[in-house]
């Protein structure tokens, strides 16, 4: 029996969650090297996005964009390669985690933080000049609104009324910033109004409101009625990458917002109160779980690229076929 449509969010929301604990995993056995921030505690956003977007459309992330990536339809086994730094990885394994590319889902991400915004400007200018209904999805956190960036790709989309949603994933803190601490605003999402762009403020930890938003938004800048800021409220269930100390929070607040709001645990309650029969989601649950961690073991067998060709790849004329 296929998945409902609440089903496939739960399904969703489980499956970003196992990529990103076999991202810890593969971490643990040092099959990643760098930076990694992953989006546990953000799983909404993403799976809530994924409903609304067209393969046309065009999304730029930010160094924190497996979700996005996989609610943009990048084939996870290449995504999953990539971080590991294998040659079958979307980019030959030079791009990593922070920087995934993928021309056939218009897809890309930048470790700049803010930088998504102009890019996603630039993809939204060219389907407006070709005519095209597509729509591009800058995605940056509460951070990155306090950007230069931000504010320019804002003036040019909405004074040009171009098709551009800008979704802001506010999980309240940037590194060890607090929102609240250097924001001139209660929200990001009313600082549309300034910009006579439509602001839409979501609980991130609600998928069917996420959905619902994000619907309206990718709509709205589709119909040709100009950008769209979504933010999304959200939490940080771990450090802002992985070995962060965290000397900013108490160990104990991380595992109060994972006791209050893991939006997993949330969805489950209010799928059984609906009357979701328990075994048919936990069976979902092992399904997605399995799934990954023989796709991890897949990925740990592929070949990191050559040393010596370690500088290929670099311009385009050296792209890989
Ligand atoms: C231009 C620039 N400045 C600083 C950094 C270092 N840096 C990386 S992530 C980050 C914070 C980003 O916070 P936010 O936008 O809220 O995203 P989150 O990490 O919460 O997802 C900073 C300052 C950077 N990568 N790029």
């Amino acid at each position: 029996m296929s998945d409902t449509v609440q089903q496939t969010r739960f399904r969703r929301m489980l499956a970003m969650r196992a990529f990103d604990e076999a991202c810890l995993d593969a971490l643990r056995r040092k099959a990643i090297h760098g930076e990694l921030h992953v989006g546990l505690g953000q799983e909404a956003i993403g799976a809530g996005m994924a409903e609304a977007l067209r393969p046309e459309d065009a999304v730029v992330s930010t160094h924190r964009n497996h979700f996005h990536a996989l609610a943009k339809g990048v084939d996870r086994r290449a995504l999953l390669a990539e971080i590991c730094e294998r040659e079958g990885g979307l980019c030959r394994g030079r791009g990593g985690h922070m920087h995934p590319f993928d021309p056939d889902t218009n897809f890309s991400a930048t470790g700049i933080v803010g930088a998504s915004l102009p890019v996603a400007l630039g993809y939204a200018h060219a389907f407006a000049m070709r005519g095209e209904s597509a729509v591009a999805v800058g995605v940056t956190g509460d951070g990155g609104s306090h950007t230069g960036g931000f504010h320019e790709a804002m003036v040019m989309a909405a004074a040009r009324k171009l098709p551009m949603v800008v979704l802001v994933e506010n999980n309240a803190l940037a590194i060890s910033v607090q929102f609240s601490e250097v924001s001139p605003t209660d929200t990001v999402a009313e600082r549309a109004a300034a910009y006579g762009a439509r602001g839409l403020h979501v609980d991130g930890t609600d998928v069917d409101a996420v959905a619902d938003s994000f619907a309206t938004a990718m709509a709205h800048a589709r119909d040709g009625c100009g950008p769209v800021i979504v933010e999304a409220t959200c939490h940080r269930f771990r450090g802002h990458f992985e070995g962060d100390p965290e000397g900013y929070r108490p160990r104990a607040e991380r595992q109060r917002l994972r006791d209050s709001f893991d939006p997993i645990t949330l969805y489950r309650a209010r799928l059984e109160a609906g009357g979701a029969d328990p075994a048919a989601l936990d069976a979902i649950a092992a399904e997605e779980k399995a799934a990954m961690k023989a796709l991890l073991a897949e990925v740990l067998e592929m070949d990191m690229p050559d040393p010596a060709e370690a500088l290929r790849y670099r311009f385009t004329e050296e792209a890989p076929a």
